[in-house]
């Protein structure tokens, strides 16, 4: 009996810990259970997507977009871009290719701009082409919706893209550029989760156009959102870049308000607590929340066959943490898994055609931005 006992107990303590992780408490996993390899080398690195063909196409801050073929490490620019205002933390941003990319051969793709002496982001749209000598372009590019209004300022853009599982609706989000209260301003797209049309207007049916906000606004009372993914029963996810203390991952549903700036697991910067989340405040609390913060940057949605023991999954890249991050999904609840130390701030984590999870590095202060890819350590 006490030998049973004395056996049981290691079970115990891991059920508790993972039972208590969300919050707080750290999921630091020292074994990797990948081994990585460095597969190419970026400017500043910012975003990439892949194409049908297992064709990459990396966006690198200062404005580039580039086309990377992973098989024989070929880098190929691609004309076409807009001017990029990439000061802070302006950036050519995300890029992901049209639901019916091979049809219509279309790119969506955000970026930091200026306009009369302020700033914003924008969502463009163009036709990828490639001539016969390899050179590449994007055609008919065309602007097809700026956050409002545009403000002064470098931070907080935001800026991802993500579509719908039926393919009908482009899912964007505005930052609050840093400015804390348009994100419970009804009238500005800061601050907020956007459902669009595929050609960039508002969607029809959105649930606050009818209480006169933005008929864009699908969700608000966001700061800084770099991730967005669906998972596989097609519910959105969210992270965003808290206060200090406050990083979240959120479940995105039509008409929540998400609190900040005036509810927040963090305080602001410059020490004022911002009152935590608590039931009955009328706000949506985060699902996984940190503190101390990881600095959270993009987010993929994990369904592959590689690592079948990270399914249903989302990973997180961490800036100032330098980290690779798990969550664990199950159905509407979500809880902390691993957090592994990069030695690299990461900026964007990309499912690959294989089910190779695929990172960049952020690549600032003198440092790489080092393509790398992840694969089953055995
Ligand atoms: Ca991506
Ligand atoms: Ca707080």
């Amino acid at each position: 009996m006490r030998r049973f006992i004395f056996a049981a107990m290691p079970l115990i303590l891991i059920a508790c810990s993972a039972e208590n992780a969300t919050g707080q408490n750290s999921a630091a996993s020292a074994e990797k259970p990948f081994k990585m390899s460095v597969i190419a080398d970026f400017d500043s690195p910012w975003a990439m997507t892949f194409l049908p063909d297992g064709r990459a196409l990396v966006t690198e801050k200062a404005g580039e977009m580039i086309l990377f073929d992973p098989k024989n490490g070929t880098k190929i620019p691609v004309a076409g871009i807009p001017a990029v205002d990439s000061a802070g933390q302006g950036a050519l941003m995300d890029v992901v290719p049209s639901p019916t990319f091979a049809q219509d051969k279309a790119v969506y793709f955000s970026f930091s701009e200026a306009r009369g002496g302020e700033k914003g982001v924008a969502l463009a749209r163009g036709i990828f082409n490639q001539a016969s000598d390899g050179t590449t372009k994007l055609d008919k590019v065309q602007v097809i919706f700026r956050a409002s209004p545009y403000v002064e300022g470098n931070g907080h853009y935001s800026g991802r893209i993500a579509f719908s599982p039926d393919g009908r609706y482009l899912f964007f989000t505005n930052g609050e550029r840093q400015k804390f209260d348009p994100a419970q301003d009804s009238k500005a797209t800061l601050g907020k989760v956007l459902r669009l049309n595929l050609d960039g207007t508002p969607a029809a049916g959105n649930p606050l156009a009818a209480k006169g906000f933005d008929p864009a606004i699908w969700s608000y009372g966001h700061r800084n959102l770099l991730g967005l993914a669906f998972d596989k029963d097609g519910r959105l996810w969210e992270q965003e870049m808290g206060p200090k203390g406050g990083d979240e991952v959120n479940l995105i549903k039509p008409g929540l308000n998400y609190g900040y700036p005036l509810a927040s697991n963090g305080s602001h910067y410059d020490g004022r607590d911002i009152p935590d989340h608590k039931a009955g405040d009328g706000f949506e609390a985060p699902k996984v929340w940190w503190n101390p913060v990881i600095s959270p940057a993009g987010l993929a949605y994990y369904s592959g066959d590689l690592f079948p023991q990270w399914k249903n999954s989302l990973f997180i890249g961490g800036l100032s943490s330098q980290s690779l991050v798990r969550v664990k999904l199950n159905g509407d609840a979500a809880s902390k898994a691993d957090q592994w130390d990069m030695g690299a701030r990461i900026r964007e984590v990309e499912q690959g055609p294989d089910g190779a999870l695929w990172l960049l590095e952020d690549g600032r202060d003198g440092s790489q931005g080092r393509l790398l890819k992840l694969t089953p350590s055995e």
